[in-house]
């Protein structure tokens, strides 16, 4: 048994977990908050069984869109004035960030 960690974008999330129960994947949704941006994303646990994990994976790939995002600048009073932007920067966000972990026992009681 494998368990899936999946961090994707909030935007993603429903749609993503209405294909995962549709195809009879368990999974839990938890809200998170990336370290990066300091805002809001999605993160799944999906714990399934070794030969399902490829298909949990291209459901996650096919649900998921990478986006653009801008950042905006940071006050300077609030950091490190060395590393002020003083203009939006725009970065690429998602898909989904996926982890495939072993799982060593499973118990439901
Ligand atoms: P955030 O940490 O808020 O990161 C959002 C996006 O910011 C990242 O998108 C990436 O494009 C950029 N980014 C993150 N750290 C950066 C850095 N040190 N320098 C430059 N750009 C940086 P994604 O890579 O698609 O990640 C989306 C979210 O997935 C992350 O949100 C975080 O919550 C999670 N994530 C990604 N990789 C992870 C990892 N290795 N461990 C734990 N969580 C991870």
């Amino acid at each position: 048994m494998k368990m899936i960690i999946a961090i994707v974008q909030d935007k993603d999330s429903n749609g993503l977990l209405s294909k995962l129960v549709d195809n009879n994947y368990r999974a839990t949704k938890l809200a998170s908050t990336g370290g990066f941006l300091k805002s809001g994303n999605t993160t799944f646990m999906i714990g399934t069984e070794d030969e399902r994990v490829d298909h949990a994976l291209k459901i996650i790939k096919d649900n998921c869109e990478s986006r653009q995002q801008l950042i905006a600048p940071v006050s300077p009073m609030s950091g490190n004035a060395d590393s002020y932007v003083p203009y939006p920067v725009e970065i690429q966000v998602g898909g989904a960030a996926v982890f495939v972990l072993p799982i060593e026992q499973f118990l439901q009681f």
